[in-house]
């Protein structure tokens, strides 16, 4: 097991709080996983579907309420409330802890407590952050084996002393002498808690079995607890996924792409181009931590093991790669189940069967008027499935990053594309950015846009304006040659229908394609206040039919509007960095 003394002095401290009903060390083998489902399936949480269909894959329905990321749930306890900003609910640390500590105990009594060891990172990567989830679910081992790389190992490479954060996580439903378990244990709303210490870099989450509240490796510590140790030492932790693209001539060019959850990373993760000639390989679809190489390039690396994705929508026509990886080994959540034991979501590309059972475990046809999965319902897969994972995703010092792009979903006014003019407004246009509020977490205003700035909102673990100037600072670790270009897409325009104006998934290609033409100097740009925008015929839109005058217009009315709202925005956030207050200054002046 292990002799690191801080660790099994922690396991002891919750082990005391918790009161489980007995202990269990994770070795992160592929036996402990089989056990563990086989446990599941019996108790009535998992449901194995057909093995001729769907081969070693599970599905979970989970409680109705807690089905998504809780943000207002969701607490950065840093020393002072100026450090964690007006982006995000603080707390008092030690009162947090203080009502955490009454929750925890005897929160785990007749459950088994499991340890979790995990990397984020491959485990011999210089950058590789260790993290050990002490957790009372066993859905959420089964999860972390394929989102980490978690077991023995982990252990063994953090040695007596080597230095882990501590997750602990609980559902926060003890289960007294003799009661019976439900399917998804988990706590009501307002006892839910996704706690972070900063300084400390510690997690405390309880109440919630879901995503993001519960694997403890993804959200918490790679984006929030990474986020301030990555502004601490000079680097970036970012919610973006990474792909290589390889182009006609064979060069190969590395981009990484923020865009809010449920956006579509996983699908551009994973294109399969339009255009002829063009090779799309994964290498993430969530979060990229990025660092400067020793040639002075920024270098990105996926710290995930696997992928969480949104379900609904994914179909042989809109994500094949997806749909390959997920045909066997695979964790379902709160999808619908089919009579022969298969799974099905709106938009899997095939008609709703005659009968289904529903997300909730009801009988389902379609003449019901609710959807069969669940909008934010999730498949859990390892990374090493994708048909088209690139074969450098694990190179332990990343891959050089030549393009950033931003986006979000807009039903008007941001174009499909532009590429900023420098680096600062390219800064400029990740502060900005505004997506409608999806699934991916609970709130009321679904469809609203929300100004997501870097689609980091709700991961960013400290001050917002601290973050914008990080950003910003970037510049001067490098010379300007070697910084990424910065690009702003928009695949989600409507047109006065509703109707999508842009064909989106492979045809992204085609706007990717221009992108890279620009770095090679290859595309010209026609200037404007907003950046560079393609020339009329710059992006290949050969056996499309789309109004490219529309998707590449900036209307000056709508612009007046956007520059007000983007105003309101910039006065939430004290001590905006002076920088982007000048371009938005400029913009104002130049568009007003
Ligand atoms: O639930 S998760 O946070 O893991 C998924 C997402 O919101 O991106
Ligand atoms: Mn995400």
């Amino acid at each position: 097991m292990t002799n690191h003394k801080k660790l099994l002095a922690w396991v002891e401290e919750i082990k005391e709080l918790c009161q489980p009903k007995d202990v269990h060390w994770c070795d992160g083998s592929k036996a402990e996983y089989d056990r563990l489902m086989d446990q599941m399936v019996q108790s009535g949480a998992a449901i194995r579907l057909n093995p001729d269909l769907r081969p070693d894959s599970y599905l979970f329905r989970s409680h109705p309420s807690d089905v998504a990321r809780v943000e207002d749930r969701t607490f950065i306890a840093s020393r002072t409330k100026e450090e964690a900003g007006p982006n995000n609910n603080w707390a008092d640390p030690d009162e947090l802890k203080a009502t955490l500590r009454g929750l925890y105990k005897g929160c785990m009594q007749g459950r088994t407590m499991y340890i979790i060891p995990f990397v984020m990172s491959p485990l011999e990567s210089p950058f590789a952050l260790i993290g050990i989830e002490i957790t009372d679910s066993p859905y959420v081992v089964v999860n972390m084996r394929h989102m980490t790389r978690m077991g023995t190992k982990v252990l063994d490479k953090l040695g007596t002393d080597g230095e882990f954060v501590p997750c602990l996580h609980s559902v926060g439903a003890p289960l007294k002498d003799g009661e019976a378990d439900v399917a998804w244990p988990c706590a009501p709303m307002e006892d839910k808690y996704i706690a972070h210490f900063p300084e400390e870099r510690a997690i405390w989450s309880y109440g919630s079995g879901y995503g993001g509240n519960a694997l403890l490796g993804k959200k918490c510590l790679a984006l929030r607890i990474a986020s301030v140790k990555a502004r601490e030492e000079g680097w970036l932790a970012e919610h973006m996924l990474i792909l290589g693209l390889t182009d006609p001539d064979g060069v190969k060019t590395y981009v990484t792409a923020a865009f809010p959850s449920a956006c579509g990373k996983t699908n551009l993760a994973m294109l399969v181009p339009t255009l002829p000639g063009y090779e799309v390989e994964t290498l993430g679809d969530d979060i990229a931590w990025l660092r400067k190489g020793e040639d002075g390039r920024l270098y990105a690396i996926n710290p995930e093991a696997g992928f969480f994705g949104v379900a609904p929508g994914t179909s042989y026509e809109s994500n094949p790669n997806a749909m390959r990886t997920i045909e066997h080994s695979t964790i379902f959540t709160n999808v619908a189940l089919t009579d022969e034991g298969d799974v099905w979501w709106e938009g899997i590309g095939k008609p709703a069967p005659a009968h289904l059972i529903d997300w909730q475990g009801n009988d389902w046809t379609p003449d019901s008027d609710k959807p069969a999965a669940h909008p934010n319902a999730r498949f859990t897969v390892s990374a090493a499935q994708n048909p088209v994972i690139a074969k450098e995703w694990e190179d332990p010092m990343g891959v050089p990053v030549s393009a950033i792009l931003l986006g979000g979903r807009r039903p008007s006014t941001v174009p499909l594309v532009l590429e900023s003019k420098d680096w600062t407004q390219g800064i400029f246009l990740g502060s900005i950015m505004g997506s409608e509020i999806t699934a991916a977490t609970i709130s009321k205003n679904i469809g609203q846009v929300r100004r997501d700035p870097f689609a980091m909102l709700p991961f960013i673990g400290y001050n917002m304006s601290d973050y914008l100037q990080h950003w910003l600072d970037v510049a001067d670790w490098t010379t300007e040659d070697k910084l990424p270009r910065i690009f702003h897409v928009n695949w989600f325009l409507r047109d006065e229908n509703k109707r999508f104006m842009w064909p989106g998934f492979g045809d992204n290609i085609r706007v990717l394609a221009w992108a890279i033409k620009r770095l090679q100097g290859k595309a010209e740009g026609v200037e404007t206040p907003l950046g560079y925008l393609p020339k009329k015929d710059g992006i290949d839109t050969t056996g499309l039919e789309v109004d490219m005058d529309k998707l590449l217009t900036i209307d000056r009315e709508l612009w007046q509007q956007e520059i007000k709202a983007i105003r309101e925005h910039y006065n939430k956030i004290p001590r905006m960095p002076k920088e982007l207050v000048t371009e938005l200054e400029k913009l104002e002046a130049e568009l007003g």
